[in-house]
């Protein structure tokens, strides 16, 4: 297994400052795909990564995509320069980043699944977000007619390259917050293995969300249209993929 590090970072300078020694730490290859944040932050995300990571990759965006977009970007480079699996972490610092170590051994045990983030939030965040993230789940539990994803949102997960990038390059999949959800029910169609592992995630006082509320969620229910729409075009195969797992399950 070659593993590196994936980081999408728009305009998250201190809080991915909090993060990036710990993340040093790990001992592994860093690509960080700058999402058209300001000359500024740009110039204060170069100098961090000369003073803690001086071999990292830096990728500019010159044009602000989305996390989507950044996260695409990341994973075809890491996928083009050799390595078999990406960790991508959010640069948001809201992830518990002594839970590396588990996903890089998981990933090392089970090389062909995608091993996600299953977030145990504190009393921090907002029963507005937490029941969103919810309907978004309920949504995927739909499109992907399983029940599988355990969350839909997480921004710390183990890719592998091969399978997700065959993904991203045959389907046109949202850019913006909708990729994390859509990626994993493409997952499921594809019979991508999906693995959960606990990670503790804070929305601490002055942390800085770039999520936007009527923009990000127009594009999220696009998703889920097209989504819903795509589980109806396969509905045979995932119905005969369901029956034949119940057999397996049903006792004797
Ligand atoms: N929101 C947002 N994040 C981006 C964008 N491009 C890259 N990112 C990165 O994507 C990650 C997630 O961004 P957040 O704004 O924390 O979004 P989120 O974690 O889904 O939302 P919260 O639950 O509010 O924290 C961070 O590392 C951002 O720096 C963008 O255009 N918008
Ligand atoms: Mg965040």
């Amino acid at each position: 297994m070659m593993i590196c590090i994936v980081i999408p970072h728009y305009d998250h300078v201190p809080q991915f400052h909090a993060i990036l020694p710990k993340l040093v730490a790990h001992q592994m290859p860093l690509i960080v795909v700058d999402d058209g944040s300001s000359e500024e932050s740009f110039t204060a995300l170069r100098r961090l990564l000369d003073e803690y990571a001086n071999e990292a990759t830096l990728i500019r965006q010159e044009l602000n995509r989305g996390k989507g977009g950044a996260v695409m970007t990341g994973l075809r480079a890491a996928h083009k320069a050799g390595f078999t699996h990406a960790l991508q972490l959010d640069a948001d610092g809201q992830h518990d980043t002594s839970a590396i170590e588990g996903f890089r051994r998981e990933a090392e045990k089970n090389p062909s699944y995608l091993i996600c983030g299953e977030p145990k939030f504190a009393d921090d965040i907002s029963k507005l977000r937490f029941f969103a993230r919810f309907i978004t789940l309920w949504f995927c539990w739909l499109e992907s007619l399983s029940t599988q994803i355990r969350d839909a949102m997480c921004g710390l997960r183990v890719y592998p390259l091969e399978s997700v990038v065959e993904i991203i390059d045959n389907n046109r999949l949202g850019q913006r917050m909708a990729f994390d959800s859509e990626i994993l029910v493409r997952a499921v169609w594809d019979n991508i293995p999906l693995k959960f592992i606990p990670v503790n995630v804070r929305y601490p006082e002055g942390g800085k969300s770039h999520f936007r509320y009527l923009r990000d969620n127009i594009e999220i229910s696009w998703m889920h249209t097209r989504l819903i729409t795509g589980m109806l075009l396969r509905l045979p195969a995932l119905l005969r993929r369901r029956r034949v797992a119940n057999k397996k399950r049903a006792p004797r």
